[in-house]
């Protein structure tokens, strides 16, 4: 599959290297760890990076790619096989269609070649993986956002995701020169106000009867401290992880555009996920999330997520 997927990339002229919206590392970091590479080892092609960006974006700049350019080209799309992930021009124009992903679910996107692999810890270890196998060199920045992609999904080698090919493809990125406090420092390192915010946030972490660990993000705090609800959501739910005596932790944070409530769910140990979908949300077994509509409906929640603890005691 690799071998044939370089047979198409050697055929076109025309190369254009996608992934999902909303990136995350691993999109981005996949993403440009091809798109260096290959621009590096054929220069006479037109290689073009496109896509959406957002505040994790390290690593460059995209292309305007016209329909008709789009036609005569080789799609690579990485890190997702469903369309609603998609921007839809990324899946409808092209020649022919690759797709590379770490992901369980099957494709819904028609595609002449599919490379899955989902032992892999990201999908950037993938393309390190096919690069070091197809001897495409690896320079430098593209061992940067490879190992970025890798960090990023793997919580810097902390989940189980990580497996000793990880290792041995992070050293071999490590060989092209990468400086890893710099890349720690561009991803990692926080501000003063962060660091302020998340005191804040957690100096109001209540727990229930169970140690359900819960914070409610009202549309109040979110003003006062004019913070975007995404981000608290999402990035500030992990405040409350890592804490021996808390098994399940829930963020239910105001989302003024949807005028709901958005709830973040996680645990170590317990499949939350079971209550998630009883709220009609979704998403892995132990980090998922919900929508309600009420602040009482929290209660209702923490209550689920209390029986589901007494239960399997
Ligand atoms: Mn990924």
């Amino acid at each position: 599959m690799v071998h044939k997927l370089f047979d198409l990339i050697k055929k076109y002229d025309s190369i254009i290297v996608a992934r999902h919206k909303n990136p995350d590392l691993d999109a981005y970091g996949s993403q440009f760890g091809l798109y260096y590479a290959l621009k590096e080892k054929y220069k006479d092609k037109n290689i073009y990076i496109v896509g959406d960006t957002n505040n994790l974006n390290y690593f460059g700049d995209f292309d305007d790619v016209s329909l008709d350019t789009r036609k005569e080209s080789l799609v690579i799309i990485l890190d997702t096989v469903a369309k609603q992930m998609l921007r839809e021009i990324d899946y409808t124009y092209y020649k022919e269609l690759v797709l590379v992903d770490h992901h369980r679910n099957d494709p819904d996107i028609e595609h002449d070649i599919y490379i899955k692999d989902i032992n892999a810890s990201s999908t950037a270890e993938i393309v390190a993986d096919m690069l070091l196998k197809e001897n495409v060199g690896i320079n430098r920045e593209s061992a940067k956002s490879l190992y970025m992609g890798i960090i990023g999904d793997t919580g810097r080698f902390r989940f189980s995701s990580t497996t000793s090919k990880t290792f041995m493809i992070a050293s071999k990125l490590m060989e092209s020169g990468i400086n890893l406090q710099e890349i720690h420092d561009l991803v990692y390192l926080e501000t003063f106000e962060d660091k302020k915010i998340k005191s804040i946030f957690f100096e109001s972490v209540e727990l229930t009867k169970q140690n359900v660990a819960y914070r409610k993000n009202k549309k109040e705090f979110l003003e006062k401290y004019n913070l975007k609800s995404h981000y608290v959501s999402r990035a500030l739910v992990g405040q409350m992880a890592g804490i021996k005596e808390i098994p399940i932790w829930v963020n239910f944070t105001y989302d003024p555009e949807e005028e709901n409530i958005k709830c973040e769910l996680r645990s170590r140990d317990y499949e939350v996920l079971k209550v998630a979908k009883k709220y009609g949300g979704g998403g892995h077994l132990r980090a998922c999330g919900c929508s309600i509509n009420t602040w009482e409906e929290t209660d209702k929640v923490l209550k689920d997520l209390d029986l589901l603890l007494e239960e399997e005691k």
